[in-house]
């Protein structure tokens, strides 16, 4: 099959899943068409069956704001046109469906069929869809959809409440390859980070707003009062400069380590005990996956698609939003007792078993056959 594969580009979880399995469609011997505005940072160096199109828009003076929609399916009708693609799939539906519409619409005038799928990962529908800023563009292009799919029973829900459609929405979890992650173990030095045996916590995000970082380094501040203790805090964005104020205010700077921007976090992953995730809300939570990938439990909050995948109790804990003192109680259960350890690490590592890509790829590629009929 020839795929166009639409996503964005930088650091984020819809990026992430559309570069994972447009990589592994292409191992698979399907010809990936990725679309869109710069290399996608996972994307890495290339085989024979990938290829990447970039979208550029001019920068006329009359623009205030560039119009990316427009150029993004002028470059779809191209590369479906030229490189006799049989489906898109787009990831993230702002604006990457509506632009697939559009595409869709201008190959039909010209005779040319090209179905699309679009994905949804969360902020799309949670926080930005609903606004009613893009609330009928979002509806409209959604429902003229050949397939949605969406990341979690929880995103799926959320959508049917928020857009009323009549499209059925496939839930197709997201996915990591095992193999990958076992295969990272032990190549980066734990004792650099924690030279004197201490617990080593780990946060992995794009900083924004609904990750809640700021817990993370509350929960850190206390655990660490109770057991010797470091965190690693993976990534960057919005919230970064709060983030170092409280960590100057807390005093806890001395045993937090920003690494900043990874774009394989797996090494860094391998060497921690436990990852804490906060979120405001999560439609999935990859990053979770990814860190159960390589063996650490996950201390998270219960909110949108992460009861479906973290397992209270086994695979880590839940919490509410902001319940800084559950979480800290839960973080010094599993860190206090090496044996109790390692049994919520088997268990994290069982449960990402479940969402190996051996397991999603299919569900994907049976998805594209039908849309194909
Ligand atoms: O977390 C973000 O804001 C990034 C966003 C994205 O689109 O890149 O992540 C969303 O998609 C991921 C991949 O499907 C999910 O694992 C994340 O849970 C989801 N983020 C939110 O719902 C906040």
């Amino acid at each position: 099959m020839k795929i166009g594969m639409v996503c964005y580009p930088t650091f984020g979880g819809s990026g992430v899943v559309a570069t994972e399995l447009g990589k592994a469609l292409a191992l698979k011997g399907h010809q990936v068409h990725f679309i869109t505005y710069s290399q996608p940072f996972r994307l890495g160096h290339f085989t024979e069956n990938l290829f990447y199109h970039e979208v550029s828009v001019s920068d006329y003076p009359l623009f205030e704001y560039q119009p990316y929609e427009s150029a993004l399916a002028s470059k779809m009708v191209d590369v479906v046109k030229y490189e006799k693609l049989d489906v898109l799939h787009v990831h993230y539906a702002i604006p990457h469906a509506s632009a697939a519409l559009m595409a869709k619409n201008i190959l039909a005038s010209e005779g040319i069929h090209i179905p699309y799928i679009t994905t949804l990962h969360g902020t799309d529908i949670t926080l930005v869809g609903r606004d009613p800023a893009f609330l009928p563009v979002i509806c409209h292009s959604l429902e003229n959809s050949d397939a949605i799919t969406s990341v979690s029973e929880s995103l799926k829900q959320d959508t049917l409440s928020i857009f009323k459609l009549k499209k059925e929405i496939s839930v197709i979890p997201n996915f990591v390859d095992i193999s990958e992650y076992t295969a990272s173990a032990n190549k980066c030095s734990r004792h650099h980070y924690a030279p004197k045996g201490e617990k080593i916590m780990i946060h992995v995000s794009n900083f924004r707003k609904v990750k809640r970082v700021e817990d993370v380094l509350q929960v850190f501040n206390k655990v660490r009062q109770q057991i010797p203790c470091k965190l690693i805090l993976v990534g960057d964005g919005p919230e970064r400069a709060n983030i170092d104020r409280l960590c100057r205010e807390l005093n806890t700077c001395g045993d937090i380590i920003s690494v900043g921007k990874i774009a394989d976090p797996k090494e860094v992953l391998s060497i921690a005990d436990l990852f804490i995730l906060p979120s405001e809300t999560e439609s999935f939570g990859l990053a979770a996956l990814e860190a159960m990938a390589t063996k650490i439990p996950v201390l998270s909050t219960n909110t949108g698609g992460l009861p479906e995948l973290n397992i209270n109790g086994v695979t880590g804990f839940m919490s509410g939003v902001g319940a800084i003192d559950d979480m800290t109680e839960h973080a010094l259960y599993i860190l206090s007792d090496e044996k109790r350890l390692k049994t919520f690490k088997e268990a994290a590592y069982q449960r990402a078993q479940k969402f190996d890509i051996s397991v999603i790829l299919k569900q994907y590629e049976h998805l594209y056959k039908q849309v194909l009929k």
